[in-house]
């Protein structure tokens, strides 16, 4: 399905393109599944803050039901048309994102952008990428379901730190008014997703509802990444040269 210009400029603008029930029928359901099955069968609660900070289900990342949630249906395409003509790494692990109902004792995450002074990882270690999809399994109905919250339009502002008051090494993983803010809630269906440009700082928070909110991402880089990475900080559409142009005529 083409990308209009509409969600192009939305993307440049915010970040972010929703695009709700594009991941339907067997596609949907048998990832669904996967990752239920999981939970019942496999969970380990001893786990629950490494499965947080790095993914549920590690062991099946690379499971063909959750990698055909990106290659089979309509995401790789997507993405495809954001980065043309520049190419992407081959998408070949899934991260599966789980917030469990209140008393679970899992940690929230704060506004952060994703590989950036993670408090899991070194300070120094930088493990960005270009844009991340994300795909609803289950929950996230409403805001405070344990939705993933983003920052509309925090790419700019996050460019703009990291070219003026940004150290690689340092703790803080976004400035103070970025932190402050709540963000918008991705409240959203199964078979709903969201493509984030890397630079959007996001949170999730408790989830009050009686259902665990089941999401899947793609981590999505641009086939130079590693050598573009640390430019592309500064520079939003670096790695995305149609958007690049047209954002320019934007501000031309
Ligand atoms: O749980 C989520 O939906 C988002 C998780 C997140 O922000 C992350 O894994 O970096």
């Amino acid at each position: 399905m083409s990308l209009s210009e509409s969600e192009r400029r939305r993307f440049i603008d915010d970040g972010v393109l929703i695009r709700r029930r594009a991941v339907r029928g067997p596609l949907r359901t048998r990832a669904t599944v996967l990752v239920d099955h999981w939970l019942r069968d496999a969970y380990d609660p001893q786990q629950l803050t490494a499965y947080t900070n790095r993914s549920f289900a590690p062991e099946l990342e690379d499971h063909p039901d959750l990698l055909a949630l990106y290659h089979d249906g309509p995401l790789a395409d997507l993405v495809g048309q954001l980065l043309h003509p520049a190419t992407c790494a081959p998408v070949s692990r899934a991260q599966i994102q789980v917030r469990l109902p209140d008393g679970a004792e899992q940690p929230v995450k704060a506004m952060h952008i994703d590989g950036v002074s993670c408090p899991h990882l070194e300070p120094s270690d930088l493990r960005t990428f270009t844009l991340i999809v994300g795909v609803v399994l289950s929950g996230s109905a409403t805001d405070d379901a344990g939705a993933l919250h983003y920052v509309p339009g925090g790419h700019h502002r996050m460019a703009r730190y990291f070219a003026e008051d940004w150290t690689l090494g340092q703790t803080a993983q976004t400035p103070d008014d970025v932190d402050a803010q709540d963000g918008t809630a991705f409240t959203a269906e199964p078979g709903d997703v969201i493509v984030m440009h890397h630079l959007v700082p996001h949170r999730v928070g408790l989830n009050h509802s009686p259902e665990p909110r089941v999401m899947a991402y793609f981590r999505v880089s641009h086939a130079q990444h590693p050598d573009l990475a640390l430019r592309a900080l500064t520079d939003p559409w670096l790695e995305y040269p149609a958007l690049a142009d047209l954002a320019r005529a934007e501000t031309v």
